[in-house]
């Protein structure tokens, strides 16, 4: 196994933040610290809950259950708005204090990212001791804690993460996986949802142990792709890099109309959510783009990009939304019928070198 040997392990963080939004909150008002916080909306609102303080958890209330629900659960909590203002500048600052160690930084939220130490700027060699320094950093400087997983691959860095909250620090090394991998709740793989979690369980496969009993065909036959990526990972191998955001080209989002049509009010309404799901990836992976290109493929499979590019980047849903109507005017596609229509953002960074205007492009799919 090539992930085992010695000489070529790498190593790996995982940090993620504690109780995110909620500290923030107890952070900055003290009023707060000690006591139930629920952030999302007020009780009676139809709002859900973002994240809730320990002491509110300790009633039951969790991530993504509705703020009454939440309510009756513990009816003396205090219920807050949040203020992603406040969590994007402490997340800002936290990828600072990663960046002191390594340019190796993979977020996946706000609130937490990949490391890899492998090699650090600093040259302290082990792990922990980064993790360590890390946590202390966000500790000292920006009075929160996070938790830390350290291992030899993101998989395990991860869920090793999330054993020790609030402000964890576990390692699991390569002698420790194999046990570690066999104990494991088939619901704690990655990429296993609800549904094929309760379909493995309804065939007695409930820990990594049972999972490591069916051979990568009969994986495949019964979960598709992700069977093979589940024979691999239950046997601790996990090669994903750590993809730094500066590889990222463009994000975007598409989707296949209904029925084909060329009625204006139906492509705006899936241009409109399109808009969103583009707007929400961005806002998660902390980017804004300088160019907006809007995607038409025609009943006929025809494919047609058009592009406008920008001196300021943005990210918000609506000015995307807007920027993809102006497009889809100026295609002036007439009597023909559009089948998918996609809006992709690029151009993120302004030290890369300017690009030729992509406008009035024209493509063909084979
Ligand atoms: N979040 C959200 N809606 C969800 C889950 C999370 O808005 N369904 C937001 C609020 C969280 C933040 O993302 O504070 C980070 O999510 P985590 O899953 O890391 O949860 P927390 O940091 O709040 O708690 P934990 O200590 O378990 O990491
Ligand atoms: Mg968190």
């Amino acid at each position: 196994m090539s992930d085992q040997n010695p000489a070529l392990l790498r190593k790996i963080i995982h940090v993620d933040m504690d109780a995110f939004y909620a500290s923030v909150e107890q952070r900055d008002f003290p009023e707060y610290r000690g006591k139930p916080i629920v952030v999302g909306g007020k009780p009676d609102s139809r709002g859900v809950v973002a994240t809730a303080s320990y002491e509110a958890r300790q009633y039951g209330i969790k991530s993504a259950m509705s703020c009454n629900k939440a309510y009756q659960l513990c009816p003396t909590a205090i219920f807050v708005y949040p203020r992603f203002d406040a969590y994007s500048a402490v997340s800002k600052s936290i990828r600072e204090i990663f960046s002191r160690y390594t340019d190796l930084i993979e977020p996946l939220s706000l609130d937490e990212a990949y490391l890899d130490v492998t090699e650090d700027k600093l040259g302290i060699g082990s792990a922990i001791d980064i993790a360590k320094s890390i946590k202390d950093a966000i500790k000292n400087e920006l009075n929160l804690t996070a938790s830390a997983g350290v291992s030899i691959n993101k998989f395990v860095a991860k869920v090793a993460s999330d054993m020790n909250k609030p402000d964890g620090l576990t390692f699991i090394g390569p002698s420790k996986i194999k046990a570690f991998m066999e104990k494991l709740p088939v619901e704690k793989f990655f990429g296993v949802g609800k549904v094929t979690a309760a379909r493995m369980k309804a065939m007695q496969i409930n820990t990594g142990a049972d999972l490591k009993n069916l051979s990568e065909s009969q994986l495949i036959a019964q979960f598709g792709k992700s069977g093979k990526f589940y024979y691999k990972i239950v046997r601790g191998i996990d090669d994903r890099p750590v993809r730094s955001n500066r590889e990222t080209k463009s994000v975007g989002a598409e989707d296949t109309l209904a029925e084909d049509t060329n009625e204006d009010a139906v492509m705006h309404d899936l241009l409109k959510q399109i808009s969103e799901t583009v707007a929400k990836r961005l806002e998660k992976h902390q980017l804004k783009g300088k160019t907006v290109t809007l995607k038409i493929k025609f009943e006929d499979f025809k494919l047609i990009t058009r592009s406008r590019s920008f001196p300021i980047p943005f990210n918000h849903a609506e000015k995307i939304y807007n920027e993809a109507i102006i497009l889809l005017n100026e295609a002036k596609i007439g009597t023909s019928k559009v089948r998918l229509l996609g809006i992709t953002l690029s151009r993120f960074y302004d030290d890369l070198p300017l690009e030729k205007p992509e406008d009035n492009q024209l493509e063909f799919e084979f």
